[in-house]
């Protein structure tokens, strides 16, 4: 394996919060708009395309539905960090054919993102996502939804299979897309295992077990696998560059599931487009873990009457008033302002890759909403 080549032409740190703004702006505009193409790849794919017109609006419906509503942070950090790669400006001066793979690699992680999702909703017994009913909640879908995401998933290999067969890092491909999900659906074992409906017990929930679970169930898919995607188009071959992306990408998840975690109890409904149900579903979640470690006698009481307590509002408020008693939130900033810190040295004391493919993804998420 050999070391990583810095690209020739430093990436221009002169430009204006506007100027990167509509940089952002303008790449996202064009991964959307290569999302047509893919939908209609997949449906003039010759399993598809050979059955009943049901069959092939119902897939037209599946992917419209639950693939191209998301922040696509995930889909478009594939050109970013191609870009940074090839030592351009930003995904908007990438090749034409460098685009197109990374829009397609893209597009595969957003597809992975929404199988997971489509499934995370059932089994969270969620109400919302992405400011539209989760997709089982549909009307004429139910537990549909459950073949759906089957469909989701198995539709990223026709793409692989469609785009990169001849790539010399097919095989790659292939292999850190299987890794990541089976990773992520151990994440989600964990994460459904630890919280049993009607079953609450509060030793279990500690920041130990806390970390373990959203390193697999969010970690990996979330930013490990775009920036392995743009390394495999990038040519990276060095093991140790895979490594340190991994292991930076995993310090990184963590804080970004804690987010998710606080967003689900703090968080604006019509901001972040679902409706929290971590208390009510018992989950193993940075709040209610934080809230252990302080509560006193009275307080932990509190939680351990209500929490757990699925559709109970009431229930949900009681834990909720003791995490606002406790100042949670002045406790999750902290540890937003903490995770930065440690995640800008991690990225800034590496020398096995540019600190650009980090800095993008780390802009986007801190301090978020959504
Ligand atoms: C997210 O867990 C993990 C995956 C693999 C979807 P979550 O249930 O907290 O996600 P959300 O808050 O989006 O339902
Ligand atoms: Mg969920
Ligand atoms: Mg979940
Ligand atoms: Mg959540």
């Amino acid at each position: 394996s050999t070391a990583f080549v810095p690209p020739r032409k430093p990436v221009s740190t002169t430009r204006s919060k506007e100027q990167l703004k509509a940089a952002r702006d303008s790449a996202k505009k064009a991964f959307l708009a290569a999302f047509d193409g893919i939908r209609d790849e997949l449906l003039a794919d010759p399993v598809i395309a050979v059955q009943p017109a049901t069959g092939q609006t119902w897939m037209k419906r599946v992917l419209d539905y639950n693939v191209p509503f998301g922040k696509l942070n995930r889909g478009m950090a594939v050109a970013d960090t191609l870009a940074v790669l090839r030592g351009v400006e930003d995904a908007n001066a990438l090749s034409k054919s460098d685009l197109k793979d990374a829009h397609v690699l893209g597009w595969c992680i957003e597809l992975l993102q929404a199988f997971f999702l489509v499934a995370d909703d059932i089994m969270d017994d969620s109400v919302t996502r992405r400011g539209q009913p989760c997709w089982f909640r549909v009307e004429d879908v139910g537990m549909v939804a459950i073949n759906d995401g089957i469909l989701l998933e198995s539709a990223i290999y026709r793409l692989l299979k469609n785009h990169f067969a001849k790539h010399r890092r097919y095989a790659d491909m292939l292999e850190v897309f299987h890794e990541v999900t089976f990773q992520t659906a151990t994440g989600q074992m964990l994460d459904l295992i630890t919280a049993p409906i009607g079953k609450v017990d509060l030793s279990k929930y500690t920041m130990e077990t806390y970390t373990n679970i959203v390193v697999y169930k969010t970690a990996f898919y979330t930013f490990y696998l775009p920036v392995a995607c743009g390394m495999l188009l990038g040519g990276v071959r060095s093991t140790k560059a895979y490594d340190t992306a991994k292991e930076i990408c995993v310090a990184m998840g963590e804080y970004f599931q804690v987010q998710d975690d606080f967003l689900d109890c703090y968080g604006a409904p019509e901001v972040i487009g679902k409706i929290g149900t971590d208390i009510g579903d018992n989950k193993c979640g940075w709040l209610v873990c934080k809230a252990l470690l302080k509560a006193n006698d009275a307080q932990r009481e509190v939680i351990a009457k209500n929490y757990g307590k699925p559709h109970d509002s009431v229930a949900e408020a009681a834990v909720k008033a003791v995490y606002n008693e406790m100042d949670l939130k002045s406790e999750f900033e902290a540890y937003e302002n903490k995770s930065y810190e440690m995640l800008r040295s991690m990225i800034d004391t590496q020398k096995d890759l540019p600190v650009g493919i980090f800095d993008e993804l780390l802009a986007k998420i801190f301090k978020r909403s959504k």
